[in-house]
């Protein structure tokens, strides 16, 4: 799907603003006519989660409405309106001016509706019902039945993941005007030959076009129709290519032809660079690389989840502080922006789907299955367009000790590699050898806790075995081993010599101590710490404040001594 734009072919509206809310615990919006105008309502910031607006509602999941007014330009005429949701978490359903116009389920991925027949000229009022609820059979689920196979807690509210399930709507909300003749969608890839960058695009253009043009790097080629797609390649000879410390972004403009003229134009930066895992290694551009970085959320006070695109640029440039290269979307697709800053610097990404703590009992599983792949979908068809992403992640955590687990992830593997064949699938696990699907994947990516939740107190205990494990892997499956997560939680401030558990010390020495046990073991590709930032969790006995203290930032943006530690032996400018 095509982040929109506005140029000479292409209009857009921003909606976001103070919109009119009402929350609706009975769910009678709909049965009292809701969608003809809130009878009572307070206003909201949209985009941001509902939850820390206002004094009531921090932990409520249930249903809710937004209201909000907006003119046509007049000048919008005679083009297709679409009306574009960035995220809203959980089910959102839209309705304009009174008429049902569709419904989409999941929360961290853009959705939108062709309104050309339901929009009016002059002044139109959208209304969006969310439904934020947590259920077994949502993605990720919530309220799951205790299953004596898997352990794990129910934190208030009960997801089923470590992170705040804030509900609303997130990111921006668009209304765009495309020409009856428009690209509907891109896909971009790029290869190299020698000196020369090859870019291979295929373009979906609804309606009828008499042509496409590409131009990209002074080069222009007209593309040439194929069964379902527009197709054509460009050769960029002295290529420039991209990557960690020369982001280079060529300028490729795609034209519709219609009627001898252009009709709809579209603009994209593209890097050129490949990214292969080959043996015990990750090859960017040919070369071995190994991701440095964090796991990231989005979440900060007050807004929440709500997109901030300010907490975004500082959270790449605190990473590119540290002397990282790479973080991974955890646990769930980043917003559009963040990617596009990632793209400008430099910065490596493992996208993943908003599949967190899958379970696998009978309870929802076909519903939870075709929501996973629906997500994969809509996943890569959001980010293949992006450079800087490198890697996808179908799932993080699943319950793999489950009959039936190991085909689940496959699946889900073998759809993300047929999405694209032009970068490597994987799912992130606490379990190694055991029930895994690695062999379906193309790197092996684990996330480690010894000496923070097993060895208390005791990091050189837990390293000897790290370092055999990981060997392990490597032997077994001989693909580059990831460690996505490791790490300690640190109370700000809180300091102890010798170091203990949630003092500053520990966490920083904890997440030296792993990179120094893995530093010379050649197939571990990566090392990402768990987590950029200090993040909301629901209410828990292990979770003081509310809070999962693992972040080498805390949830300001102020850094912890671990910080400074990564700084020294990332090397960090
Ligand atoms: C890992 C999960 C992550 C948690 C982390 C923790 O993948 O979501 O936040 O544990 O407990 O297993 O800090």
């Amino acid at each position: 799907m095509l982040k929109p734009q506005t140029n000479r072919c292409r209009a857009l509206l921003e909606l976001d603003g103070l919109w009119r809310f009402s929350f609706d615990p009975d769910g009678c919006g709909g049965a009292e006519g809701w969608p003809n105008g809130l009878p009572a309502h307070r206003p909201i910031a949209v985009p941001g989660s509902w939850n820390e607006q206002f004094e009531t509602g921090r932990d409520y999941t249930g249903l809710a409405w937004y209201e909000t007014e907006f003119e046509l330009p007049s000048s919008w005429q005679g083009g297709r309106v679409g009306l574009r949701f960035g995220s809203v978490n959980y089910l959102a359903e839209i309705w304009l001016n009174g008429q049902f116009v569709g419904a989409h389920e999941g929360g961290h991925l853009p959705f939108d509706f062709d309104v050309t027949e339901e929009i009016r000229r002059g002044r139109n009022r959208l209304t969006v019902r969310v439904d934020g609820g947590l259920a077994p059979d949502r993605v990720p689920p919530g309220n799951v039945p205790d299953d004596p196979r898997d352990t794990f807690n129910h934190p208030y509210p009960d997801g089923n993941f470590d992170f705040f399930p804030y509900c609303g709507i997130h990111r921006p909300v668009t209304l765009t005007c495309l020409p009856p003749v428009h690209l509907a969608d891109l896909s971009v890839e790029t290869s190299l030959d020698g000196e020369t960058g090859l870019v291979n695009l295929r373009a979906w253009v609804e309606g009828e076009a008499d042509g496409l043009r590409a131009s990209i790097g002074g080069e222009v080629v007209a593309l040439r129709r194929g069964a379902t797609a527009w197709e054509g390649q460009i050769a960029l000879r002295q290529v420039q290519v991209w990557g960690p410390g020369h982001p280079h972004l060529y300028d490729l403009e795609i034209e519709v032809l219609s009627g001898g003229a252009v009709c709809d134009a579209y603009r994209l930066p593209v890097g050129v660079r490949t990214i292969r895992a080959v043996g015990g290694q990750l090859l960017l551009n040919g070369e071995p690389v190994v991701l440095r970085g964090f796991g990231r959320h989005e979440d900060f006070p007050v807004n929440g989840r709500g997109q901030n695109r300010a907490v975004a640029a500082r959270d790449l440039a605190m990473l590119a502080w540290t002397g990282a290269n790479s973080f991974r979307t955890a646990h769930y697709p980043c917003d559009e922006d963040t990617l596009t800053l990632a793209d400008q610097l430099g910065i490596l990404v493992i996208a993943e789907t908003p599949a967190v703590g899958l379970f696998f009992a009978e309870d929802g599983l076909e519903k939870r299955r075709a929501l996973c792949e629906q997500m994969t979908r809509e996943l890569v068809t959001r980010d293949r367009n992006h450079p800087s992403v490198v890697m996808w992640s179908v799932a993080n955590e699943p319950h793999v000790r489950r009959p039936g687990a190991s085909g689940e992830m496959r699946r889900l593997l073998t759809l993300a590699r047929e999405l694209d064949p032009t970068r490597p699938v994987t799912y992130v696990s606490y379990y190694g050898t055991e029930m895994s699907a690695y062999d379906a994947a193309d790197v092996v990516s684990v996330n480690r806790y010894g000496g923070w939740y097993g060895q208390y107190g005791r990091i050189a205990e837990a390293l000897p075995g790290l370092q055999a494990e990981m060997e392990g892997l490597f032997e077994q499956f001989g693909k580059p081993v990831l460690l996505t997560e490791f790490g300690a939680d640190a109370l700000p401030g809180h300091h102890a010599q010798p170091p203990e558990m949630f003092s500053e010390e520990y966490q920083a020495d904890l997440i030296e101590g792993y990179l120094n046990a893995l530093a010379g073991l050649p197939f571990v590709a990566a090392t990402h710490v768990w987590v950029l930032c200090d993040f909301k969790t629901g209410q828990a006995v292990h979770r003081a404040n509310s809070y999962n203290y693992k972040g080498v930032f805390t949830r300001e943006r102020r850094p912890k001594l671990a910080a400074h530690r990564l700084r020294a032996l990332w090397g960090g400018r």
